[in-house]
C-alpha cells in the first residue's frame, strides 16, 4: 500500500512536472540520443536539442546547440576557418572525451553536459550541473559553473569595473547620450568575455546577434550564464595559458585590424561642429601658431546642407575641395560624420539613388521603413545586403574626389532619436531574410564594413581612416570606435579608460574616447589630466559638444595650454614606438591599452578597484590615471621593475605606494627591460623628423624583444614588401641589444640611431657597436621635454632629471650588436 502510493504520487509528479514543462516554457537540452564522430566534428542529439561541437584549433571548440536541427552555418564576426588539428575522440555509455594538443572536453550523456578541463585534468570551465543549457520559449541561455574566486573580464565596451564579476550585462546597441558610469547597454556589442580563476584563464565568445544577456553571478550564487532571445547557442571557447594568446585565438576568428593611416594616430581636432569654413581655418592655424601639434580636423553634422549626408552647405563650405586642399597644405587631414539617415525628399539625389536601386529597409509589406533622426523624416540603407553597401560606397565617392580621408560612422546603433525601431523591419542578411531582432546588433557592423570598402575602393591605394560609434565583434576590421556622448567628469574620463582597456581585451585596439569630456565643461585640472591621458589613448580626440565650453587647448589658459601641448608633443615624438605597436595589433591583435590583466592576470591587486584603471600603453608605459582632483594617489606596482618617466628613478614591483599628484604631470612609469623608439619632435606627420631615431632601453633584468616597424604610413604597399622592419632584442644576462638585419624593402627615415641607455649607470660604460668600442656620453636628454613652465615639482626639467649614456651609430640594414 505504502509502496503504491509513493509509486503513484512519483506518476502524478512526473505527469504534473511534464505538464508544468509545457506550461512554463523551459526545455532543456536533456539526455544524449545519439552521437556521430566526423573527424573534427562531433553531432549529438539529446531529447530536445540538436549540438554540434566542432574543433576550430588545439586551443578553439565551437559549440552549437538548437531545438531544431542546426541551420546552415553564417555569421557577419567570424572569418577564420578551422584548421586540420589531432583531435581524439572516445566514448562509452555514460560520456563523450574529446581530446586536443591543449585541452578536453567531456561531454557528459545523462543528461547533456559539458566540462572543458587541461590536460592535466584541471577544470577551467563547466557547465552548471542541473541547468547547463537551456530555453525558456525562444531565448536559449548556457549556464556555466561559478568557480571560487572568479573573475570576469572585456565584454567590449561595458561600463563599470574591470571584473565584471557580480554584475550582468545586456547587448543591444543604443544610442546613450550622457550615459551614467553604470548605464548599459550602450553603443556596441562584442559578446565575448574571458574568465580568470585558479591559474587559468578562457575566453568565451558567444556570437549570436540577438539580444543577449551575460549574468557573472548577478543575484545568484550558483552561475556564469550568456543567452539570447533568439538564434542558436552558439559559442567558442578559447583556451590558453596566456591572456595575450586568448585575444589571439580570438582575433582569429573574428580578425585584426589593418594598419591605419600614420596621420590618424596623430592628434586629432573636433568639435560638434566647427564651421563655416573659416572657423575650420581658425582653429587649424590656432593649432600651428600656438605649435600644437594635430594632425586630424573633423567636421560635425553642420557641414550638411540641413543634416542630409553626402552633401554640403553651400553658405559655410563654398569650396569643400579647395578648403580640404588648403588644410593637407598645412598639415591637417579632414574627417566627415556621416549618418545612416537618409532624408525622404525629392530630387534629393542620395535619396532618388536609394530609392532606384531600392536599398532601403522594409516592412513586411514592402514599403520602406521611415524613421525619424536629424534630417526629420529618413529611410535607413539595409548594409545587410551586397547591394546596400555597394549604394553607400558609391556615395563615399563624392568625399574621396573632395579630398577627405576620414569618415566618421556615428548613429549607427541604429538611432531614431533613441527610439525603438520596429521589430518588423525586413532586412536582406545576405539573401536570407532577417528582421529587425536578428540585425540590429551587426546593423552598425555592416555599416562600417560598407564604409571601410566603399572607401578603399574610392581611393587609390590609401588607407580609408574610419570611425565608429556602433559594431559587433569584428568591427576591428573595419573601424576605430570611440565610446560616444561622456561627460566632462571626473569618474568618467576614468570610465572611459576602463572602456578602452575592456575593448583591448576585446579585440579592439583601435579605441578613443571624447577627451575633454562632451557634455558638460570640465574644470581646467580635469581637462589637463584628461588630455595628458589622452596622449596615451590608441585614438587620441578631442571633442566636446555643441553649447558647451569650448575645448581647444587653448581654451582654458596659458598653464593648462603648457600642460597640455607637453603631453602631445610627447605623442608624436613617441610615434615610432605607437605605430610599431599598432604593427602589432596587426598581426596578433595584441592591444595598445593593455589592461594589467594581460600580463598580471592572476594578481589579486589588479582587480580591486583601487587600482583597476591602471594600464600600460603598449608593452613599455605603465600608466596611473588618477582624475582631476586627487592630491595624492596610490598606486600598485606589479612584479618587476619601474622607472619613473619623469626622473628615471626606480620603484619595485609587487608594491603598493603613495604619491603627490599634480596637474601638470601624469604618474607614468617605464616597465624594465622596456625598448623605445622615438623621433625628434614634429608639428604632424606630414613633417619628416630628423634623420636620428631615439633607441631608449631601460635596464632589467628579465630578456625583451621590441618588433620595430615602419612603412609610408598611407598606403597599402606594405602588402607588397614595402616596410621596413627589424626586432630589436634585449638580453641582459648576455649584456646585448641586437637588431636584427633589416626585413622589407622600405628605406627608413632614420640614417642614424641614438641609443639612449637607461638605468646603466653613471661611471664610464664601455660599449661595443658591431665589435667596434664607442663611448656612451652622458646625456640629459629626458623624455619629457620642453620643460613646463608651470611644473611646481621640477621634475620635468631634463637637467634635474635622469641622467641617461648614450651613443650614436649609423643605421645599417644589417644586423647590428651592440655589447655593453
Ligand atoms: O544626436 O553629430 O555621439 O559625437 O557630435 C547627436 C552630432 C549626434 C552624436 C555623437 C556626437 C556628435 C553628435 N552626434
Amino acid at each position: 500500500m505504502k509502496l503504491n502510493s509513493a509509486f503513484a504520487l512519483a506518476v502524478l509528479f512526473t505527469l504534473c512536472s511534464g505538464f508544468l514543462h509545457a506550461q512554463n516554457g523551459v526545455k532543456q537540452a536533456g539526455n544524449v540520443t545519439a552521437t556521430t564522430i566526423n573527424d573534427q566534428e562531433i553531432d549529438i542529439t539529446t531529447q530536445n536539442a540538436f549540438v554540434k561541437l566542432a574543433v576550430y584549433s588545439p586551443n578553439i571548440v565551437r559549440v552549437r546547440m538548437d531545438k531544431q536541427k542546426l541551420a546552415d552555418d553564417f555569421s557577419y564576426a567570424v572569418i577564420g576557418k578551422p584548421v586540420k588539428t589531432k583531435v581524439t575522440v572516445t566514448q562509452n555509455n555514460d560520456e563523450i572525451n574529446l581530446v586536443t594538443d591543449s585541452l578536453k572536453v567531456n561531454i557528459r550523456k545523462n543528461p547533456y553536459q559539458v566540462t572543458f578541463s587541461t590536460l592535466n585534468g584541471e577544470v577551467i570551465n563547466a557547465d552548471e550541473p542541473g541547468l547547463t543549457t537551456s530555453w525558456v520559449n525562444e531565448s536559449v541561455t548556457t549556464y556555466k559553473h561559478m568557480q571560487d574566486n572568479e573573475h570576469f573580464i572585456g565584454l567590449g565596451e561595458k561600463t563599470g569595473p574591470l571584473d565584471r564579476k557580480g554584475n550582468a550585462y545586456t547587448h543591444w546597441n543604443s544610442d546613450t547620450y550622457a550615459y551614467t558610469t553604470n548605464q548599459d547597454p550602450i553603443y556596441s556589442t562584442i559578446p565575448f568575455y574571458i574568465g580568470v580563476h585558479h591559474n587559468v584563464n578562457y575566453g568565451i565568445f558567444f556570437d549570436n546577434t540577438w539580444q543577449s544577456d551575460f549574468n557573472f553571478g548577478a543575484s545568484n550564487n550558483r552561475f556564469s550564464s550568456f543567452g539570447a532571445k533568439g538564434g542558436e547557442m552558439n559559442y567558442y571557447f578559447i583556451y590558453h595559458t596566456h591572456i595575450a594568446d586568448i585575444i589571439k585565438s580570438y582575433t582569429s576568428l573574428t580578425g585584426l585590424m589593418k594598419l591605419p593611416p600614420l596621420w590618424s594616430l596623430g592628434y586629432q581636432q573636433n568639435r560638434y561642429s566647427y564651421y563655416p569654413q573659416t572657423e575650420v581655418f581658425r582653429i587649424a592655424q590656432t593649432l600651428r601658431e600656438k605649435r600644437i601639434p594635430a594632425d586630424g580636423i573633423t567636421l560635425d553634422i553642420h557641414y550638411m546642407d540641413k543634416y542630409k549626408v553626402f552633401t554640403w552647405d553651400a553658405d559655410r563650405f563654398p569650396d569643400p575641395a579647395g578648403m580640404t586642399k588648403k588644410l593637407g597644405d598645412m598639415g591637417f587631414k579632414v574627417t566627415l560624420i556621416v549618418d545612416p539617415g537618409i532624408k525622404v525628399e525629392k530630387g534629393y539625389g542620395t535619396y532618388e539613388r536609394g530609392v532606384k536601386d531600392d536599398i532601403f529597409a522594409k516592412y513586411p509589406d514592402g514599403t520602406y521603413y521611415t524613421g525619424q533622426v536629424w534630417p526629420g523624416w529618413c529611410h535607413f540603407p539595409d548594409f545587410t545586403d551586397p547591394k546596400g553597401r555597394a549604394f553607400w560606397g558609391n556615395e563615399l565617392k563624392k568625399y574621396a574626389a573632395e579630398g577627405i580621408s576620414g569618415i566618421w560612422n556615428d548613429m549607427n546603433e541604429f538611432s531614431t532619436w533613441g527610439q525603438k525601431v520596429p521589430d518588423n523591419i525586413l532586412f536582406s542578411y545576405e539573401g536570407k531574410g532577417a528582421a529587425h531582432p536578428q540585425v540590429h546588433n551587426v546593423y552598425g557592423l555592416e555599416m562600417i564594413r560598407a564604409s571601410y570598402e566603399g572607401y578603399k575602393a574610392a581611393r587609390e591605394n590609401k588607407r580609408p581612416f574610419i570611425l565608429t560609434r556602433s559594431g559587433y565583434a569584428g568591427l576591428q576590421r573595419y573601424a576605430a570606435i570611440w565610446t560616444g556622448d561622456n561627460r566632462a567628469e571626473n569618474d568618467h574620463m576614468l570610465l572611459g579608460v576602463r572602456l578602452m582597456n575592456s575593448l583591448g581585451l576585446s579585440g579592439v585596439p583601435f579605441a578613443g574616447m571624447d577627451v575633454g569630456g562632451f557634455t558638460g565643461g570640465a574644470s581646467p585640472s580635469l581637462y589637463a589630466r584628461w588630455m595628458q591621458i589622452g596622449a596615451f589613448n590608441p585614438y587620441f580626440r578631442n571633442h566636446s559638444g555643441i553649447n558647451s565650453k569650448a575645448s581647444e587647448p587653448w581654451a582654458y589658459g596659458e598653464e593648462v595650454m603648457e600642460i597640455t601641448r607637453n603631453y602631445i608633443n610627447l605623442r608624436y615624438r613617441l610615434l615610432p614606438y605607437i605605430y610599431s605597436s599598432f604593427y602589432e595589433a596587426t598581426q596578433t591583435g595584441s592591444p595598445i591599452m593593455r589592461s594589467l590583466a594581460i600580463d598580471y592576470t592572476h594578481d589579486e591587486n589588479i582587480y580591486s578597484g583601487q587600482y583597476d584603471n591602471q594600464y600600460m600603453f603598449g608593452k613599455a608605459f605603465l600608466v596611473f590615471p588618477f582624475d582631476g582632483v586627487t592630491n595624492f594617489g596610490k598606486l600598485y606596482f606589479p612584479a618587476g621593475k619601474w622607472y619613473d618617466l619623469y626622473t628615471g628613478a626606480v620603484q619595485q614591483g609587487n608594491q603598493k605606494t603613495g604619491i603627490d599628484l599634480y596637474t601638470s604631470k601624469l604618474p607614468v612609469y617605464v616597465k624594465e627591460s622596456s625598448i623605445i623608439p622615438m623621433q625628434s619632435q614634429i608639428q604632424n606627420t606630414t613633417e619628416t623628423p630628423a634623420d636620428t631615431l631615439y633607441l631608449h632601453v631601460y635596464k632589467g633584468d628579465v630578456n625583451n624583444k621590441f618588433v620595430y616597424y615602419e612603412d609610408d604610413g598611407a598606403s597599402f604597399d606594405y602588402e607588397k614588401g614595402g616596410y621596413y622592419k627589424r626586432t630589436i632584442t634585449y638580453n641582459p644576462a648576455k649584456k646585448t641589444i641586437i637588431l636584427s638585419s633589416v626585413d622589407g624593402s622600405a628605406k627608413s627615415k632614420f640614417s642614424n640611431i641614438k641609443l639612449m641607455l637607461h638605468g646603466f649607470g653613471e661611471a664610464g660604460l664601455s660599449v661595443k657597436v658591431n665589435n667596434k668600442a664607442m663611448q656612451a656620453v652622458n646625456d640629459f636628454q629626458a623624455l619629457m621635454v620642453p620643460i613646463s613652465r608651470f611644473d611646481p615639482t621640477g621634475l620635468s626639467n631634463p637637467v634635474e632629471g635622469e641622467k641617461i649614456k648614450s651613443l650614436v651609430f649609423k643605421n645599417s640594414s644589417s644586423q647590428l650588436s651592440i655589447a655593453y
